[in-house]
């Protein structure tokens, strides 16, 4: 069967990475001065920097990880429901091949091909307790800027795989190769079904805790309400009931994620990876044609669409409630029922758009990179500080120091702080009033002062005003009645709204 081509949505444009590109260009003029030891730790800072945007997805066992790691990479590689492959770490990283490396805690590699239908084989080859890993390199054009690793399901009820989590995920003997791969991630994404219950919240507070070399907080964690497709029965729409409990959830979990995107991952794996044939559409196309009436009887329940006698065999009904389940074939129905000449092209792309995700890539290609920007030169910033404080010969150190203080002294770098500061309210170091914890939130997360004023639609004046107004708030919070601790954040927050109206000013 031939995939129907799919033209993926334009992304939106990246958000530049100003911080890290300067501290890029810093090691790019200094290295070379530097005595061999220090360049040659230079040069590693700085070929981090250039890596692409690495994303860890966790989450409880079925909760839909695989699937959307498939969607974000545009292909399916990594198998759902069965295979050793999902009790075991795995990394998807661009290349100029495709190849399977199992990666053994020892540090050896064993390679393996991609399976008949493309996936990695369900059987690794090497017993689960060596593997440290899986690494897999894609062509996928996808993974050019983005690298997604995969993990084994959270705090299950199954003591092994949980075991397994924890040995591969939280375990502090993993070997350097490793520890690398996993703990490297920039940002996280956490997958939830339905309501988050308590015992989500705490098995994500204890994966927090463990995992400190994650270091995931809200500055750098989204979680994604998956399967928003089985919030309400049948094929109905479950946007209206996904949408509001997403923004419940976002509440609950502040102190985790930063925000909550409502997704359907398998409409969107099925869209991105090319899974719908055009035969997919041509029985979809058929089912359109019945009577209303006899249309809402096949969607009222799985057993039906599949069971009931219909003009599309049933093995085919089956393959389409595996694509698309029965939210995804209700819409493909409405779709062609409203206008029977659609073309599939067409159908891939609303079913993308039905299935959320397109909110999803704009938060990651915007706020998550401008929040990456900040992560990784803030991360390579304080290992040349290190360097400069003990490298090699004083010339070396001296060097180091001078550039690093000529590029912090710009005002772009307040950024680094105001990330900091939101951290250290974020998780509970510092308390704030509620209003104040999400003014500075907002303030370290985005570039947008309609955002971060919470003034959506406001005039320039306007915001103009309400920045200078924060700015005196949080001078005068600073100096009267806080502790110690949170006067050095306000200040930290009095500079950054400062800055935003100087920024508004120029405008
Ligand atoms: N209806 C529906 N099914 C989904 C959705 N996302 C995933 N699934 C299905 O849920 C099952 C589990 O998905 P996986 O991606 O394997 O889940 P996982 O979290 O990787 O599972 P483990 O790695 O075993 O913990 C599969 O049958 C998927 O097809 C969704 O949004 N809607
Ligand atoms: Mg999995």
């Amino acid at each position: 069967m031939t995939p129907v081509p799919h033209q993926a949505a334009t992304p939106a444009p990246p958000y530049p990475a100003v911080l890290s590109a300067r501290i890029a260009a810093l090691c790019d003029e200094v290295g070379p001065r530097l005595g061999p030891a220090a360049a040659e730790q230079v040069r590693a800072v700085r070929r981090r920097l250039a890596e692409p945007l690495r994303v860890a997805l966790a989450g409880r066992l079925k909760a839909g990880k695989s699937t959307l790691v498939n969607a974000l990479i545009g292909r399916r590689v990594a198998p759902t429901e069965v295979g050793e492959c999902t009790r075991v770490v795995t990394q998807f990283r661009y290349g100029t091949a495709d190849r399977v490396d199992v990666v053994r805690r020892d540090g050896t590699r064993a390679s393996l091909p991609l399976d008949e239908s493309g996936m990695i084989p369900q059987r690794l080859g090497t017993p689960l307790a060596q593997v440290a890993f899986v690494d897999v390199t894609l062509t996928s054009d996808r993974l050019r800027d983005l690298t997604v690793v995969d993990t084994p399901g959270l705090a299950s009820t199954s003591a092994a795989v949980s075991g397994a989590a924890r040995r591969y995920i939280l375990d502090e003997d993993l070997d350097a190769d490793s520890a690398g791969a996993i703990c490297g991630a920039e940002a996280i994404l956490y997958v939830f079904t339905q309501a988050v219950r308590a015992d989500d919240a705490a098995a994500l507070a204890a994966f927090r805790s463990a995992s400190a070399r994650l270091a995931s907080t809200p500055i750098n964690s989204l979680g994604l309400l998956n399967k928003a497709d089985k919030l309400v029965p049948g094929a109905a729409d479950p946007w209206p009931v996904a949408a509001p409990l997403a923004a419940e959830q976002t509440g609950a979990l502040r102190r985790v994620v930063s925000d909550v995107v409502p997704v359907v991952g398998l409409l969107a794996e099925t869209t991105e990876a090319g899974r719908l044939t055009a035969a997919d559409c041509e029985a979809l196309r058929t089912l359109a044609g019945l009577p209303a009436a006899e249309r809402t009887v096949l969607l009222a329940s799985v057993d039906l669409f599949a069971d009931r006698p219909a003009p599309v065999p049933r093995q085919q009904r089956r393959r389409l409630l595996e694509l698309l389940d029965l939210y995804g074939v209700g819409f493909a129905l409405a779709q062609f029922a409203a206008r029977p000449g659609l073309a599939t092209g067409d159908l891939v792309r609303l079913l993308y758009q039905a299935s959320g995700f397109p909110r999803l890539r704009h938060t990651l290609d915007t706020a998550f990179r401008w929040r990456t920007d900040a992560i990784k030169a803030g991360g390579a910033l304080s290992a040349l500080e290190r360097l400069a404080g003990h490298a090699g010969p004083p010339a070396d150190r001296e060097l180091l120091r001078d550039a690093i203080e000529r590029v912090v002294r710009q005002p772009e770098y307040h950024r680094l702080r105001l990330l900091e500061a939101a951290q250290r309210v974020g998780t509970g170091a510092v308390e704030l009033p509620a209003p104040m914890e999400r003014e500075l939130t907002r303030l370290a997360l985005s570039a947008d002062p309609a955002w971060i004023l919470d003034l959506p639609g406001a005039t320039p004046e306007q915001l103009l005003k309400a920045a200078l107004e924060a700015a005196t708030r949080w001078r005068v919070y600073a100096l009267a009645g806080a502790s110690p601790a949170q006067s050095r954040v306000a200040l930290v927050a009095h500079r950054g709204f400062h800055l935003l109206s100087q920024r508004l000013r120029a405008r």
